[in-house]
């Protein structure tokens, strides 16, 4: 499955191993690489640019942890975005509890409808020990039943019996009254295809969609058409409302053009894939697993999520020593504001403080105004190294610099400073009292510049 496409992914990445560190010329030769790879493995166009481009904006805005090569870190985007566009996740059928459940197979000619129809009774059959029972609605091609009976026989359910020259609507009528009367749980139809799409068999299935009222609509497609698979699921989707999609023939594809593309057609997840000609050759679609396999990098992909989860708290706990040392600039200022971005608020910061850790939950996330973090953050960025470890020399001429580099005014400049004085005032009295002699709210409003009212009033 994929190989072709895993393979390129192999060979860029090897190459991005070679540079040791990942500048702008060899990210731009990587995502040259990327994007060549994906079209070659039938991606449509427009999924191959924003592919691209996804991982671009991530690659740039990323900051290089100490234990991960940035091949390491890209090949992590990658990944993330693999899967990103494979979703979303959700392979499994609704079914209904107390009421019949029906489904409805629609696809063209030959893309594997009345085999997966065969396949979803069995899953349906073993693992929900449903009463099932098989609908040919497929009533052009005489050969059509019989190749459905036979698949009800082998996986022993019940199919409707054939009535000559019966027209689909009559046939879906039928089946309701025999699905009554036989204690049926899921109806699943089989459809009529067409070798391209068109009016006669887009009018068909509309009215067969009002007649049955299914609860899901699946759509079958065959994964060697690659991304004219995807074009097949926007004009199906234009006339009926699709539920999910099943890719047959994933066992051949060797692209994954139509699983890679998919999205860009329909949002509706692709809920399974046929991997073989036997009724058990179906599988769950889980997007992870498919993108593992396409890049074959899981073991990368964990380090990367355990370094960055590391790094985040090494940061959290060298800031905390730092505080309760006393010894805390406007570098610091600067992490705890981004780490705070990161962290999602106060809370993360705080638990790192022995004794405050057990209040963080009181404290409210929503405390920190995203711009005003922003705006912090650029006035930090407009001092230099100096300025920001000796707060006290930022004099007039100083703060006018400042204002005018972070678009700020004086009095912005001003207000932070306050606040870096005031938390490093708190944090001296924090390291030689202990926590017991802090009002947890006013640290929390330092940190935070703003807490709820009603959460002042929290007695702890
Ligand atoms: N290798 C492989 N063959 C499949 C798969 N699904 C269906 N087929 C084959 O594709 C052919 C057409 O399938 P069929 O169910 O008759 O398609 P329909 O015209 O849409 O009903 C048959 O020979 C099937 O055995 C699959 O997942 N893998
Ligand atoms: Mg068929």
């Amino acid at each position: 499955m994929f190989e072709s496409l895993s393979n390129r992914f192999d060979e860029i990445f090897k190459g991005l191993k070679k540079t040791g560190s990942i500048d702008e010329s060899s990210l731009d030769i990587a995502m040259r690489d990327i994007r060549r790879a994906l079209l070659e493995a039938d991606v449509a166009l427009p999924v191959a640019k924003q592919f691209i481009e996804e991982v671009r904006k991530e690659a740039i805005g990323k900051e290089i942890i100490r234990s991960i090569t940035p091949a390491q870190m890209i090949t992590k985007i990658v990944n993330d975005q693999l899967i990103k566009i494979l979703g979303p996740a959700d392979s499994e059928f609704n079914i209904n509890k107390n009421e019949i459940s029906s489904y409805l197979f629609v696809g063209l000619q030959g893309s594997g409808k009345t085999t997966t129809v065969g396949k979803v009774g069995n899953y349906l059959k073993n693992n929900f020990d449903k009463n099932i029972l098989f609908v040919s609605l497929d009533t052009s091609r005489p050969a059509a039943f019989d190749q459905l009976k036979k698949l009800s026989e082998i996986v022993s359910v019940r199919i409707l019996p054939k009535i000559e020259n019966q027209i689909p609507v009559d046939i879906v009528t039928r089946a309701k009254q025999f699905a009554q009367l036989n204690e049926i749980d899921c109806i699943l139809y089989d459809t009529a295809g067409r070798m391209n799409i068109e009016e006669n068999l887009m009018s068909e299935l509309s009215l067969l969609e009002k007649e049955i009222h299914p609860l899901e609509t699946l759509l079958v497609l065959d994964s060697l058409t690659g991304q004219e698979a995807v074009n097949v699921a926007r004009d199906f989707s234009n006339t009926i409302s699709i539920s999910g999609s099943i890719l047959t023939r994933i066992d051949g594809d060797s692209r994954g053009g139509a699983a890679l593309s998919m999205k860009y057609a329909t949002p509706c997840p692709i809920k399974f894939m046929g991997i073989g000609e036997q009724i058990e050759d179906l599988e769950k679609f889980y997007p992870e697993r498919i993108a593992n396999r396409i890049l074959g990098m899981g073991d990368i992909v964990s380090l990367v999520e355990k370094a960055t989860e590391t790094v985040d708290q090494e940061d959290a706990e060298r800031m905390a020593k730092k505080i309760q040392k006393g010894e805390f600039d406007l570098d610091d200022l600067l992490s705890q504001i981004r780490q705070m971005k990161k962290m999602g608020g106060i809370s993360g910061m705080m638990k790192f403080i022995p004794g405050l850790g057990n209040l963080t939950n009181k404290i409210s996330q929503n405390s920190n105004p995203d711009n005003s973090m922003a705006q912090q953050e650029a006035i930090i960025l407009s001092m230099t190294k100096y300025e920001r470890s000796r707060p006290k020399i930022i004099n007039g001429s100083r703060k006018k610099r400042i204002a005018a580099g972070s678009g700020t005014s004086i009095s912005e400049i001003n207000k932070i400073l306050k606040q870096h004085r005031k938390m490093s005032d708190m944090m001296k009295k924090l390291s030689k009292k202990g926590a017991g002699s802090i009002d947890p709210n006013i640290l929390a409003s330092q940190l935070g510049g703003g807490i709820p009212s009603n959460f002042l009033k929290n007695k702890f």
